[in-house]
This record gives structure tokens, sequence and C-alpha cells, in this order.
């Protein structure tokens, strides 16, 4: 779900509030000067029916249009400060989330996916997972923006307004989820082939699960059992899957492509481009450039056992 007027926390609250005011402001403003061009065009139409050229007002009636004038004029401009200073307060309203206790996550967008590490002071539980940001409800987040390669735009309309992410630039967005729920982001900056594939999920979960979820994702990847997922781990440390792809607790630590600790946790692969599933999974390894041309991670045309191994191996990765 993905509403900016249905707000989930009080930043989107703030720019739903500012929309609704500007909205129905302009439509009374519509209407006035509907009304106003329907009634020249009818004193027009009189006034050529009684051949009267309209120019030979009285002298009173004259002055009472110029004062009509007038004030519509200055009611004008009273309405159009009226607005930027309801601009001015949102600004002000979106400064002023308490940032006490905040949650510290820095996001990094790559073309065409999103890494989020979970700061923390100790350095253990510091973990790192992808196109998924989960979030307790009631506690402010403050999201460091970093971009890899070209500008990228973060957007959850139902928390917030959009931020960009610019190369060589660090910025920041604060923002608070004050119900559960799961969100939809998007990038909303075009940034080449794959733009409409980058998309994430914001999960807002009540302050206890959140924290499971957390230290969950702390733990390194579990020890694969089956013997063709055992395989399927030797494929990917020997292979070349490590050297874009880190999975906690084992060799591969490699950082141009998304963590893949608890992979098959995740909803979709591919920023949002399919539904994540074991068969799906197959397809991807197999052939991303098929699934999301451009991608930038290459084709692994593999033995059907050893995709079928491999994929046993990500799908232990919960
Ligand atoms: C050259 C670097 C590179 C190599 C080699 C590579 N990948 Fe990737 N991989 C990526 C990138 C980049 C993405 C993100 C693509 C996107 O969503 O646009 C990705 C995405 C994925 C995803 C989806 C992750 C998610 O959360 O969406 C999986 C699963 C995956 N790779 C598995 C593998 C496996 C298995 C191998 C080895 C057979 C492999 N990759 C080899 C770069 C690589
Ligand atoms: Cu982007």
């Amino acid at each position: 779900m993905s509403d900016a007027l249905d707000a989930a926390g009080p930043q989107a609250a703030w720019i739903a509030r500012l929309w609704w005011i500007s909205l129905w402001l302009c439509v009374a403003v519509f209407i006035g000067v509907m009304a106003a061009l329907a009634w020249a065009l009818w004193r027009a139409r009189r006034a050529a029916a009684t051949g009267d050229p309209g120019g030979n007002a009285p002298p009173g009636k004259d002055r009472a249009l110029r004062v009509l004038v007038g004030s519509a004029t200055l009611l004008s401009s009273v309405l159009l400060v009226g607005l930027l200073e309801v601009s001015v307060l949102t600004d002000r309203g979106l400064a002023r989330l308490p940032r006490g206790d905040a949650l510290s996550i820095r996001v990094t967008a790559h073309q065409w996916w999103w890494e989020m590490v979970y700061e923390d002071d100790r350095a253990d539980h510091v973990f790192a997972t992808a196109n998924e940001l989960v979030i307790p409800v009631g506690r402010p987040v403050v999201v460091t923006l970093e971009a890899d390669d070209v500008i990228h735009s973060f957007w959850v309309p139902n928390l917030h307004g959009k931020k960009d992410l610019i190369p060589g630039r660090s910025t920041t967005i604060e923002f608070r989820a004050d119900r559960a729920g799961r969100f939809v982001g998007r990038c909303a900056e075009f940034c080449g082939l794959q733009h409409a594939f980058m998309a994430y999920d914001v999960v807002a979960l009540p302050p206890d699960r959140y924290a499971q979820w957390a230290d969950h994702e702390r733990a390194a990847a579990p020890e694969p059992r089956a013997a063709d997922a055992v395989r399927g781990r030797e494929l990917f440390l020997t292979g070349s899957c490590m050297l874009c792809h880190a999975v906690q607790g084992t060799s591969a630590q490699g950082r141009r492509g998304p963590d893949l600790t608890h992979f098959a946790s995740r909803s979709h692969i591919g920023a949002g481009s399919i539904a994540n599933s074991p068969q799906a999974l197959a397809r991807w390894i197999e052939d991303p450039q098929k699934l999301k041309p451009g991608a930038n991670m290459p084709s692994h045309f593999l033995p059907a056992d050893d995709l079928a191994a491999l994929v046993a191996y990500l799908e232990t990765l919960t």
C-alpha cells in the first residue's frame, strides 16, 4: 500500500494537511473565477441583445466594479500569502520530530537496489539487509541517505515526502511510524534502465516484534544441513557469487550486490521485480537479465543440479 494521504506518521500527516488545504482553497478560487466568468459572459450577451456596448455604465456602477476587482485582487494576495504561511508552517512541523532514542539506519542507493545498514554503537550489533526497511512503531528513525552511482530519491508516501540521494553527499531524513503496517517505498528520481524496479518495503512492527526481528538479523546465517544445501554453499563460496554478495558467518563478504544473510525472509527478489519463491529464485540466478534487463548481476547458466543446490542453500537463509 502506498498512499500519501493515508498518513501513518506525523510527517506524512503534515504533508497531507498541506495538500488538503491547498486543494480546497484552489477549488474555492476556481469556483469563484468560473462564476465571475459566467457572469461576465452573461452581461456581454445581454449588452449585445440590447445594443448597449457596455462601456457607458453610469459612473456609480463603474466605481462599484472597480471596488469589486480591487477586493478580488486583495483577496487573491491574502490567499497566496496564506498558502505560503501554511507551507512554511508545514516545513517547520516536518523539522520538529523529536529525535531522542532514534534508530539510526544508513541507506545506500545502488542501480537498482537499496542497501540498508542498521547502525549501532556496538560493532557486533551492526547488520545489513536489502530492499526492506523494518522499523519499530512509535520510535523515530533517522535515515542517512547515500548514493553509490547516480542520483536516486527516497520516497515512502505513507511516512514522509521525498529526499534525494546524491553521490558523494550524505543527507538525512527523519520520520516515525505511528501504526504497524507494510508501506511501499519507491525510487522517485529517474536513475536508469530499471528505475521502475527499485522498490522496497517499509515494515513497521510493534517494538517487541521489531526487537525479535533485529536479533534474528544480527545472527549469522544458519548452518545448512541437507546435502544439496551444503553443496550449494560450497558452490556459492567457490563460484562468482561471493565476489558480489555477503553471507554473514561465511567467507562471502562481497558488497557489489545485496547482503544475502537472511535473503529467504524477504518478500521479493530484485527490489520488487518478482515475488520470492524457489522457482523465481532459480530463474533469477540463471538469468537475471531476463527478469530485470540491465541489472548489475550477470547471468549464470549452470548445470541443473548446481542450480538446484544453490537454490536449496539460499532457501536456508531465513
Ligand atoms: C557481478 C556481481 C554479482 C555476481 C557475480 C552475482 N550477483 Fe547476485 N546480485 C548482484 C546485484 C547487483 C544484485 C541486485 C540486482 C538488482 O536488484 O538490480 C544481485 C541480486 C541477487 C539476488 C536477489 C537479492 C535480493 O534481495 O533482491 C540473489 C538471490 C542473488 N543475486 C544471488 C546470486 C547468486 C546465487 C550468485 C552466484 C551464482 C550471484 N548472485 C552472483 C550482483 C552479483
Ligand atoms: Cu533509483
